[in-house]
């Protein structure tokens, strides 16, 4: 099933044409409206004129996340304020997020687009969807709320209420298709079988989950626990939210809304172009949205393309499952995080070195963080003890303000925490076994 099969099934010429056509709007609109790319463009004597093709876009120079944290909080959106009606944003701690804006026309996109997620999945208006994605800034929850509305399902805005609850509902209201992050899926599952609910008693058939990554064993625990058909879908706040990507029932890669974004994957080190097929770093250029166009966006992401046919009948190319990050961000519980969030928080705790280990890992789909911090040498025992609470208080309720859970945190003794041969720290080990 198709939710627009006009464009997920248009033949190859004609969508590089509408690339084309769309990526030039995009580029007037930037160059007029956005300072950030009218400099950029004409420090290096860009004519948004000569980009003519596809092979084209690749002169244009790249935009990375810190371009977009210095441009907080609207200076990258290419509409003004007044035309902006919904606003979205990344996570963050002190440090800066980023927010997004969309028009109404984006939104209208944004809604077909997820349906398109939906629709692969062969959810339907006869679906009961329970979406347990977070209801705020995070895009999770509202992008897809207004999607599976837009096909006709029954909505159950669960948000991310307690696991208790999500089961209490998805028993008494029926739910057919769960949504939210992979792990989630895990841990209702193991609570259901720690009481003792088989999933066949419920109405459960269908799964989606993104926004984390997840592996091919993950898919079959959850689909064997569950009793469900899982699938995968990705996206990322800054090119729209969910959205971006999704699995048909071939679930053979995750085909790309290329009508609305152009996929690049690039070497991270070198920044050349690589080709498909081969993994590297995922680069999009939107070519429709109106209130926060992005140019050739880094996402950190890594993947690689397939272009050959698939049977589902789209023409749109897929993404591999993504395998992992360019950089140090982790994702908890769906939430990005970077260790220098954490090490900004620490930072402003008086008696603490900035040393520290962050340990992931997952108990039963729940994602568990232990921030192991070293106190400095210039405290005393007395001081440390008395401080000791003080200091993980501190520290949790700063984390807390960001993160669904609550970190455990350990002071240890002065150089304890095992360093690298240069001296630095591993500052991240996970455990978690997706
Ligand atoms: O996670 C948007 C989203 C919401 C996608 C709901 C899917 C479902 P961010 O919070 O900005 O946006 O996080 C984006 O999450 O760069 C990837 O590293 C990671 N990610 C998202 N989907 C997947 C996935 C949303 N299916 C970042 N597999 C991205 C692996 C994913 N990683």
């Amino acid at each position: 099933m198709m939710y627009n099969r006009e464009f997920e099934s248009m033949g190859r010429d004609d969508l590089t044409q509408l690339q084309v056509e769309r990526l030039q709007l995009t580029l007037n609109r930037v160059y007029r409206n956005v300072a950030f790319y009218k400099q950029l463009f004409d420090e290096r004597s860009i004519n948004i004129e000569d980009i003519r093709s596809l092979e084209d876009l690749k002169k244009l120079p790249f935009t990375t996340r810190e371009d977009l944290r210095r441009s907080y909080p609207y200076d990258m959106f290419a509409v003004p304020l007044r035309d902006i009606v919904r606003i979205h944003s990344t996570s963050g701690t002190t440090g800066k997020p980023i927010i997004v804006g969309y028009t109404k026309t984006d939104i209208h996109t944004w809604t077909s687009l997820v349906a398109r997620v939906l629709t692969a999945a062969e959810i339907t208006d006869q679906d009961f969807i329970q979406i347990t994605f977070n209801y705020h800034l995070f895009t999770g929850g509202f992008g897809f709320h207004y999607a599976a509305e837009k096909i006709g399902a029954l909505v159950i805005p669960a948000s991310n209420s307690d696991v208790a609850k999500q089961i209490i509902v998805m028993k008494d209201f029926k739910t057919s298709t769960l949504i939210g992050t992979p792990g989630f899926a895990l841990h209702i599952a193991a609570v259901l079988q720690d009481r003792g609910i088989h999933p066949e008693s419920l109405n459960l058939r269908k799964g989606l989950f993104g926004s984390e990554p997840w592996s091919q064993n993950m898919r079959n625990e959850i689909e064997k626990n569950l009793h469900i058909k899982a699938y995968d879908n990705y996206g990322i706040t800054e090119v729209m939210g969910p959205g971006v990507a999704f699995e048909c029932t071939e679930q053979n890669g995750l085909h790309i809304n290329e009508d609305h974004f152009i996929w690049e994957i690039i070497d991270p080190e070198t920044l050349e172009p690589l080709g498909p097929g081969e993994t590297g770093e995922l680069v999009f250029t939107t070519i429709t949205k109106q209130g926060f166009p992005l140019i050739r966006y880094r996402t950190g992401d890594i993947s690689r393309i397939h272009t050959g046919p698939c049977a589902c009948g789209r023409t749109l190319v897929r993404m591999e499952r993504v395998s992992g990050r360019t950089d140090d961000m982790i994702i908890i519980e769906g939430t990005n995080l970077f260790p220098s969030q954490i090490e900004e928080v620490l930072l402003e705790v008086e008696g603490i070195e900035p040393h520290y280990e962050i340990i992931l890992g997952r108990e039963e789909g729940v994602d568990t963080l232990e921030i192991r911090v070293e106190v400095s040498e210039k405290l005393s025992l007395v001081d440390e003890i008395r401080n000791l609470q003080v200091f993980k208080n501190t520290i949790q309720s700063h984390l807390k303000s960001f993160l669904d859970i609550v970190p455990i945190v350990t002071l240890v003794e002065p150089k304890t925490l095992t360093r690298s041969s240069g001296g630095k720290l591993k500052r991240v080990i996970d455990n978690r076994q997706i």
